[in-house]
């Protein structure tokens, strides 16, 4: 199984990763990783770190000639920025006397619970590390995992619906034309968008939202799409909570600092319509496949793949640093006080959607594993056909 950890304060001197359970054999490339650092860093409405930093990942260990080696992979994405935050944010020694603690949470932010949980008096290390800047270590570590499923014919693709209150409209009709040739070709498609959005009327008005809440100190959410395709049926299980995916993907996704909702497929609207409107019917298909003409269930039937294309969504709160701060009060004299400002980025959704797409691929790729098994690419790689083949045939009766 893939499992990873991250470490690094956002203005620390680096991020770093250890992604454990890879099997030996998968052919990494340099920019397998940092393609994906690098769509991070794009959108609309990122403030001015990201014209510090350019991310890249040094890989430290786990890869020798360009294909994994079964050992763990150790990740190092250095900061930028770190020299600009080599006193207040020293390893040791005391804090310098021009080193002011940070005592105003930000209403939203990890702020004061930390502070009361970790029992600090700066709110400075709680910022540190519940900062976004995070997911440039888990994008790293994941874009792995993407590889993985690449090397099986499985893709994940997004694209962002609504930012603010811009977007949401019927669904675009570049979608379905787009997912026929595989997810990647939908990022693809979203990732010529400054906002990553499908149609030319919703980018325009999301960067006008966008301007908009930056002259007024304040922030936008968004909803971002999930397709996942090339899924192969019955991966995941019903028999047992901590097998079922549709719950491993939702927790993957509410994972992503600042995300707040997950939906499978449109589950919230079938909540609302009669069950013959709602589930995906059964036809009966040339060379004996079964054929749907829906897609409502988002690909997950009983907690496991049903071979269609898996749709997920999730829902993005508006960043808590605003310019324009809100109602807080100071811990140190426990007075009113308007919140702390900290730069920080207007409209984080376009970046958001690239972390979601890499956070749900250890999530498909362990339930790959669990249904193949092996420790190399090969014997993945082989099962994996064999599977395909014995479902084939069972449809052809
Ligand atoms: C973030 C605040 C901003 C963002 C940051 C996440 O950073 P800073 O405080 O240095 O201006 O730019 O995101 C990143 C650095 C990144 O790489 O995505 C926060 O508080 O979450």
């Amino acid at each position: 199984m893939i499992r990873y950890f991250t470490a690094g304060e956002s203005h620390g001197p680096a991020l770093s990763a250890i992604v454990e359970g890879l099997p030996a054999g998968l052919d990494i490339a340099p920019e397998d990783i940092n393609d994906e650092l690098a769509r991070r860093q794009q959108g609309y409405g990122r403030g001015g770190r990201m014209k510090i930093e350019t991310d890249r990942a040094e890989v430290l260990s786990g890869i020798r000639f360009g294909k994994t080696i079964g050992s763990p992979v150790t990740l190092q994405i250095e900061n930028r920025d770190w020299k600009n935050w080599t006193v207040k944010m020293a390893r040791f020694g005391n804090p310098a006397e021009d080193v002011a603690a940070i005592t105003v949470p930000r209403p939203g932010h990890a702020d004061l619970s930390g502070m009361i949980k970790y029992g600090f008096g700066d709110i400075r290390p709680v910022i540190e590390r519940a900062s976004a800047r995070e997911t440039a270590a888990r994008v790293a570590a994941c874009s792995l995992a993407k590889a993985f499923l690449r090397s099986a014919g499985i893709e994940i693709g997004s694209y962002v619906s609504a930012i603010g209150p811009a977007g949401e409209n019927a669904p675009s009709p570049r979608l379905a034309g787009l997912l026929d040739t595989g997810a990647a070709a939908l990022s693809r498609a979203a990732d010529e968008s400054c906002v990553r959005m499908l149609e030319k009327d919703d980018e325009t008005a999301a960067v006008a939202a966008i301007d908009k809440a930056k002259e007024e100190g304040d922030t936008l959410g968004g909803i971002i799409e999930i397709f996942i395709t090339g899924v192969p049926m019955g991966l995941g299980s019903y028999v047992q909570h901590d097998r079922r995916l549709d719950a491993e993907l939702a927790a993957a996704l509410v994972s992503i600092q600042a995300v707040k909702g997950v939906e499978i497929g449109p589950a919230f609207e079938n909540a609302r319509k009669p069950g013959s409107q709602v589930h995906d019917e059964l036809f009966p298909g040339e060379g004996g496949a079964p054929v749907r003409r829906t897609n409502r269930s988002g690909g997950l039937e009983g907690s496991m793949s049903n071979g269609q294309t898996i749709h997920l969504r999730a829902a993005m709160k508006p960043i808590a640093t605003l310019m324009t701060p809100l109602h807080s009060f100071d811990m140190t004299s426990m007075d009113a006080h308007l919140s702390h400002i900290e730069r920080s980025d207007t409209c984080a959704v376009p970046a958001c959607s690239v972390i979601a797409e890499a956070v749900v691929a250890p999530v498909i790729a362990n339930a790959l594993l669990r249904k193949t098994g092996g420790d190399h690419m090969r014997e993945i790689l082989e099962r994996l056909e064999t599977y395909r083949q014995e479902t084939a045939e069972r449809f052809r009766g």
